[in-house]
């Protein structure tokens, strides 16, 4: 079990101040430092009437619950026990002047090898609601995740009625065969990897897979009450439909931003997002049980897995024995099977290519933008970024030619404006400190498209070939940003989740077909857009997005990381959730892009400085481990 302690160091208090003095001083907030311990262990689990050998933290899958409240300070050892180079990620967390505890391996830092640890310390700062964390390396993160509750500072309410209870749930995806094999055959065949063989909910599988059924999210909940359940999606590749029979759901936060709350009977969550949402029970109780379900979203040509899954949402029975009444939380279980006479309902879900329905609920999220949660927009633009996102190929690698699996023979590849990622041997952010960034990586990475085409016309173009490289595009520290996400028909249009590393960032604007430079900035919403850290780029669609580049905390990386998650079944995808340092790269095979400044990086305390000379006198060259 993670445990977190009440040590309280003056130290600590001052550090938050410095770091965050607006902020802390308005909440007369007292830091605490949390403790956590983190075995990475293998562990037997049994799913589906398989049992297998998987990663986890602490023997638990889901991983236990990070619990902090805003201000905090966080310490989490990480001992790795298992056979299996890994990192940790703490995924939306802004990582202010702490970019070494980023998590994402051959980024920040080197992966903790087997009988090694590392000790990741963060503050969390101006950010409450729900994150998670997760492996970032390879495919490990398909089972090493848990969710981050981040409380509001003692003595501040949320901007919406308390609920009685909060419950996080957590989606994700369930491979009969071991991950990594299944990620190693994709990347030597140049195919896609094969799809998964169910979907989860807080890691149960539920009735509706054969075999299943033991395995059962259940929320038990009394009539008359509010529940916050803390949306997580942690599946690989898949953006997910949810829905809970004879209920609706109020959204109040996304990415641990707050929200202004709407009302729907069905959300769409991409991979990599979360949200808060205020499920209100029934007055009295219904004599009924009401099934919870998530299914894919998606328009890809390739395979994928067209499945569902199911949780059950049960009310208290009042004429029942009150030892089946506990008060205490978790209101969750997954044997208690007493009500199985009882009807129940199912939700219908969108259909699984429903973009009008996705484009409808996006275009529901707006920040709350009051006055003690204000949306501090850039308005003045001093980078602007136009990048394609989409697939490609590479030639197949084998000596023959023509034994890869990938389009004609080809390898599948992910980029951004036509290059794809090349993960280096040395962590980036390590290269940068050390000032040696050369030969590991260049500059270069190109702000627009080298050659412009017409992105999302068909038939596409017939060159399908990308380049690869070790690229990131330099930002000035304090920089006003600008990104349009242009999504590509190049192999399929398709939706594709983009996340940021160490920034939050506003949705300005999106729509379909091509991004329209003249016509589609005076549609910007650059008064109360959403701001998050994981947005979908549209599929056959363009998504834009501000950010400032006030985050010298990822110090020599101070990154701002742009992941791309490209359909699964299309791509030979390591690179998945890559971060990246300074600047914007775009990631190869599964594609994931980068971006952050690359000036500016200071330690704390320290003024912005040059990059690479600067470097030395930032830190301690210990944290970087051994590559
Ligand atoms: C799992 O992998 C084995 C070989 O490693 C293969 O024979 C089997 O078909 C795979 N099963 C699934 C469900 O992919
Ligand atoms: C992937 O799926 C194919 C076809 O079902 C199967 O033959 C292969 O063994 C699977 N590979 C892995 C690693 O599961
Ligand atoms: C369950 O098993 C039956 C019989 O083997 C099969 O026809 C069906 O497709 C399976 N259903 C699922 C969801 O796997
Ligand atoms: C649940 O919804 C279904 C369909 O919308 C409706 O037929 C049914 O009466 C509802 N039942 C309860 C108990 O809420
Ligand atoms: C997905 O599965 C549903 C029901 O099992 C089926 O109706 C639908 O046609 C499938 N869709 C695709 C694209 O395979
Ligand atoms: C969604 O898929 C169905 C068949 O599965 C198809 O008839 C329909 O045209 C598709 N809709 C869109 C918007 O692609
Ligand atoms: C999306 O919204 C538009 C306008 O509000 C509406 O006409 C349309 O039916 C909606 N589509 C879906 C799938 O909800
Ligand atoms: C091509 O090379 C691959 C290994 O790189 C091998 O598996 C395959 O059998 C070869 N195909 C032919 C036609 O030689
Ligand atoms: C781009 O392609 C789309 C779809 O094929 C087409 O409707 C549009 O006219 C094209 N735009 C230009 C500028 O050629
Ligand atoms: C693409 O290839 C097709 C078929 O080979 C050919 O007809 C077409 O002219 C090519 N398009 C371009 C833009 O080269
Ligand atoms: C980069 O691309 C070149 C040319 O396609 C290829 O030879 C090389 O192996 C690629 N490197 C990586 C790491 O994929
Ligand atoms: C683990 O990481 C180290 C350092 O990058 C590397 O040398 C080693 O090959 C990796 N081991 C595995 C099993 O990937
Ligand atoms: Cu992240």
């Amino acid at each position: 079990m993670a445990s977190s302690s009440a040590l309280r160091s003056s130290a600590s208090v001052v550090v938050a101040m410095v770091v965050a003095v607006v902020l802390l001083a308005a909440m007369g907030a007292e830091a605490e430092t949390r403790k956590y311990q983190f075995d990475v262990q293998m562990t037997s689990v049994t799913r589906l009437c398989g049992t297998k050998s998987i990663v986890t933290v602490n023997g638990q899958y889901p991983g236990p619950t990070l619990l902090a409240r805003e201000g905090d300070h966080v310490e989490v050892n990480v001992v790795n026990r298992s056979p299996y180079n890994i990192s940790i990620h703490w995924h939306g967390v802004r990582q202010l002047l702490s970019g070494w505890a980023d998590g994402p391996s051959y980024i920040t830092q080197c992966p903790i090898q087997p009988g090694q640890s590392y000790v990741y310390r963060f503050q969390v700062v101006g950010q409450r609601g729900t994150l998670w964390w997760h492996a970032h390396i390879s495919w490990l993160r398909a089972t090493v995740y848990g969710p981050i509750v981040i409380l509001p500072p003692a003595g501040v309410p949320y901007p919406f009625p308390a609920p009685d209870e909060e419950v996080p749930v957590m989606f994700g995806e369930w491979w009969r065969n071991d991950t990594e094999a299944v990620i190693a055959q994709a990347l030597q065949t140049g195919g896609g990897p094969n799809v998964s063989d169910a979907y989860t909910i807080n890691g149960l599988t539920g009735p509706l897979y054969n075999c299943s059924a033991q395995d059962t999210f259940k929320l038990n909940v009394k009539p008359g009450k509010t529940y916050m359940l803390r949306l997580i999606n942690a599946a690989l590749n898949d953006e997910l439909f949810f829905s809970i029979a004879n209920h609706t759901l109020t959204v109040v936060d996304v990415d641990a931003l707050y929200v202004k709350p709407f009302t729907v009977d069905t959300l769409v969550i991409a991979p990599g997002q979360t949200s808060n949402v205020l499920l209100a029970t029934k007055p009295t109780y219904p004599g009924a049980s009401y099934s919870m379900e998530a299914r894919p979203y998606t328009n890809t040509q390739g395979t994928f897995d067209n499945t569902t899954v199911a949780g059950v949402l049960e009310y208290e029975d009042p004429s029942s024995s009150p030892s089946a009444v506990s008060s205490s939380s978790p209101s969750q279980n997954n044997n208690n099977n007493n009500n199985n006479s009882l009807p129940v309902f199912a939700p219908s879900l969108p259909q699984i290519n429903d973009t009008s329905f996705v484009a409808n609920y996006t275009a529901k999220l707006r920040s709350l933008a009051s006055a003690e949660y204000p949306a501090a927009v850039p308005q003045d633009i001093d980078r602007r970024f136009f990048f394609t996102v989409g697939l490609g190929t590479h030639p197949c690698a084998a000596a023959n030619g023509t034994s890869c699996q990938g389009p004609n023979g080809s390898r599948f590849a992910a980029s951004i404006n036509n290059v794809s990622f090349v993960l280096p041997a040395t962590a980036l952010l390590q290269a940068h400190f050390a000032g040696r960034s050369n030969g590991v990586y260049a500059t270069d990475f190109p702000a627009f498209p080298l050659t412009s085409f017409n992105y999302t016309g068909t038939p596409p173009p017939n060159n399908t070939n990308v380049m690869n490289g070790t690229k990131v595009a330099v930002l000035p520290f304090g920089a006003s940003v600008e990104l349009v996400l242009q999504d590509t028909s190049i192999l399929g249009a398709e939706s594709h989740p983009l996340h940021l590393h160490g920034f939050n960032f506003f949705v300005v604007g999106q729509g379909f077909g091509n991004f329209d430079p003249a016509n589609d900035p005076a549609k910007f919403n650059l008064v109360d857009p959403v701001e998050r850290n994981t947005v979908g780029v549209p599929a056959g669609g363009w998504v834009a997005i501000r950010f400032r580049a006030d985050n010298p905390g990822l110090i020599i990386c101070t990154g701002i990381i742009l992941a791309l998650f490209p359909r699964p079944q299309v791509l030979t995808r390591t690179h998945y959730w890559r971060t990246c340092r300074c600047v914007v790269h775009a990631l190869s095979p599964g594609g994931a892009h980068e971006l952050g400044p690359e000036n500016g990086m200071v330690g704390a305390g320290r003024e912005p400085a040059e990059p690479e000379a600067a470097a030395s006198a930032i830190g301690s060259a210990s944290v970087l481990g051994q590559c």
